[in-house]
């Protein structure tokens, strides 16, 4: 008798034991007294946790609701946070019948003074894109990191090759000394995965990869950037993640992600169809719903949690860092109807903040249907900005292909089709084309001409680290993705000053640093009204005017040189006398027939006095 009851007791015991809950992990890490989003819902995620109760230590912090998940080993908390209520570290209790209480800390932070710290970005900045794993190695100490399996590998261009936060730091100046004054960073966020330096692929949503450095890093990052007047811009996604991410073993529901390792759905990249009235709901289907890769799954944003999750994830890393802006990957993959909402909760708690969606489609009439209060738009998607591929598309064809200054002629006059030009994204290359120095040939010239227009278009205009020197790349994305020549420490050379420049490279970064300086300086530039006249041949040109700042720019795609007859432009203020070339300095006055020659293969920047 006494031996059953023993073993009934152990039994109970090892039972209860098995049941018992624990906490492995609770997102997001903290909070913010005094924000807007309503309730905060936590992730808790451990050990059989389903029926558990839970409660708070304080009555200014109050347990809503509890939400259990199809998995027992979640719970998805509903808290209210008074705005009476003193930063600090308060406790909630988790308990469930029979087994003993589990206490979690939560930290609530007292919110930063929003002065300066989430302005925004828009066409009197310069963008300056960073893929940080192949910019400069500030610290070789993290470049092996345990427990993650790639290691540093130089030699392939598909493997990591040591870049951080650290040499982001470290080269500030540098950009700085460039005149640009907003970073856009590739994900820096965990990528535990292989060939996963692009960092599209996030294993953990609030951990900077320990490769890039840690979290506080990244706030010191956006620190020394505002003390130099830069800002910082996340590279955010809400459609994918690594399929090594941590939550990939343990769903907390049956439709928190789209499909399974075992099957799902290949979008065909055909993002035409989401506003197609034709289009067939099984081809948009598999667009939103596809995975980006079989590396890639798909996120359900429909799901409430999982939305109500990744606002809460964007909202901690603006403030947390105190961003300045959001460069939203892949747009029109994720849910139309969840992106609108996304933008309008970010916009809610902070509203100078900028977001840029990305939408890689190279014809105007489909990227504006992306950018925010267009009535044409199947869904109007409140978002200020949209990467434009539709200038891209047309403005390449200035150095490859037609060769022509023609099709960003017609590229511009679909410009009304946009509610706000001006605040589009403007770019010649990114971290995914082929860089303007492939393009080009390697031709300089072509190179220059390319480049004078998209620092005098409307826009907001963007490089890729190392177009300042005229890096070639190559055909693919591990060779676009080169490393910056000085950003390791056995580097031959460092670029990152004159003197360990070539003479070609320091030839386009004096000339681009000049292109900076002279849109700084010109509101016709950054804020001027436009009117384009159609190419004459190889021959095209534009005028900017803001009040007495009157400037023509001259594209001359021809080997040989053009004439080019002043007498058709009329700006709005006044008749001028003379041509000033601000880029080689040196006054014309207007000759008795008003015709100039323009050089071939060359874009000319005059103001008109
Ligand atoms: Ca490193
Ligand atoms: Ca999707």
């Amino acid at each position: 008798m006494k031996t059953t009851s023993l073993l009934f007791a152990l039994l109970t015991a090892t039972s209860l034991l098995a049941n018992q809950p624990s906490v492995s992990r609770v997102e997001p890490l903290n909070w913010w007294v005094g924000m807007k989003w309503a309730p905060l819902q936590l992730l808790i995620h451990g050990k059989d946790l389903a029926g558990s109760e839970v409660t708070s230590s304080h009555p200014g912090l109050t347990v809503q609701k509890v939400h259990p998940a199809d998995s027992p080993n979640y719970l998805f908390v509903d808290i209210g946070i008074a705005d009476s209520l003193k930063p600090g570290t308060y406790q909630f209790k988790i308990t469930k019948p029979g087994q003993k209480p589990v206490t979690i800390d939560y930290e609530l932070w007292k919110r930063e003074s929003p002065e300066k710290r989430y302005t925004g970005f828009n066409s009197e900045d310069v963008v300056y894109l960073i893929t940080p794993d192949r910019f400069a190695n500030g610290d070789p100490s993290n470049d092996q990191v345990e427990g993650l399996l790639e290691g540093v590998d130089r030699k392939d261009p598909f493997g990591r090759h040591g870049g951080d936060i650290q040499g982001i730091i470290n080269n500030l100046d540098y950009m700085k000394e460039l005149g640009v004054t907003a970073v856009w960073i590739n994900p820096l966020v965990e990528n535990r995965g292989k060939i996963s330096y692009h960092g599209y692929a996030a294993t953990d949503f609030y951990k900077i990869d320990p490769r890039y450095g840690t979290n506080d890093q990244y706030r010191q990052l956006v620190d020394e950037a505002r003390k130099r007047d830069m800002k910082i811009i996340v590279d955010h996604v809400n459609n994918h993640i690594g399929i090594e991410h941590w939550w990939m073993n343990d769903l907390p529901f049956k439709d928190w992600i789209h499909g399974s390792k075992a099957g799902y759905l290949k979008p065909i990249h055909q993002k035409e169809n989401l506003v197609d009235r034709y289009g067939d709901v099984q081809s948009r289907n598999v667009e939103q719903q596809g995975w980006f890769s079989p590396y890639m799954p798909d996120m359900n944003q429909r799901n409430p949690f999982m939305a109500n999750y990744l606002i809460q994830n964007t909202i901690w890393w603006v403030e947390f860092a105190g961003l300045h802006g959001i460069r939203e990957d892949t747009y029109p993959y994720a849910y139309l109807d969840y992106q609108s909402a996304w933008n309008q909760a970010m916009k809610r708690e902070y509203p100078t903040l900028t977001i840029v969606g990305e939408v890689w489609i190279e014809n105007p009439v489909y990227v504006s249907v992306f950018q925010g209060g267009n009535p044409l738009s199947p869904i109007d998607t409140h978002m200020e900005s949209v990467t434009d591929f539709g200038f891209y598309g047309a403005a390449k064809r200035l150095v490859a292909y037609e060769k022509s200054p023609k099709p960003l002629y017609h590229a511009l006059t679909q410009d009304f089709l946009y509610p706000e030009p001006n605040r589009l994204l403007t770019f010649l290359d990114n971290h995914d084309v082929e860089r303007l120095m492939y393009q080009a040939d390697k031709d300089v010239d072509k190179f220059l001409m390319a480049l004078s227009v998209l620092f005098t278009v409307r826009g907001v205009p963007s490089i890729y680290y190392g177009t300042e020197l005229g890096l070639y790349g190559g055909p693919d994305h591990g060779t676009i993705r080169e490393d910056f020549p000085g950003g390791w420490k056995s580097d031959k050379r460092n670029a990152f000053s004159a003197s360990g420049r070539t003479e070609q490279e320091n030839r386009i970064f004096n000339y681009t640093q000049k292109l900076i300086s002279l849109r700084k300086n010109h509101p016709a530039l950054t804020k001027g009204k436009t009117v384009q006249y159609p190419p004459k041949g190889d021959l095209y040109w534009y005028l900017r005017e803001s009040g007495n700042d009157r400037i023509l720019v001259v594209v001359n795609t021809a080997f040989l040189s053009k004439e080019l007859d002043l007498s058709m432009i009329k700006p709005d203020t006044a008749p001028f006398a003379s041509l000033f070339d601000l880029m080689n300095g040196g006054e014309e006055t207007l000759p008795g027939n008003m015709k100039i020659k323009i050089p071939g293969t060359s874009t000319r920047i005059y103001q008109l006095r």
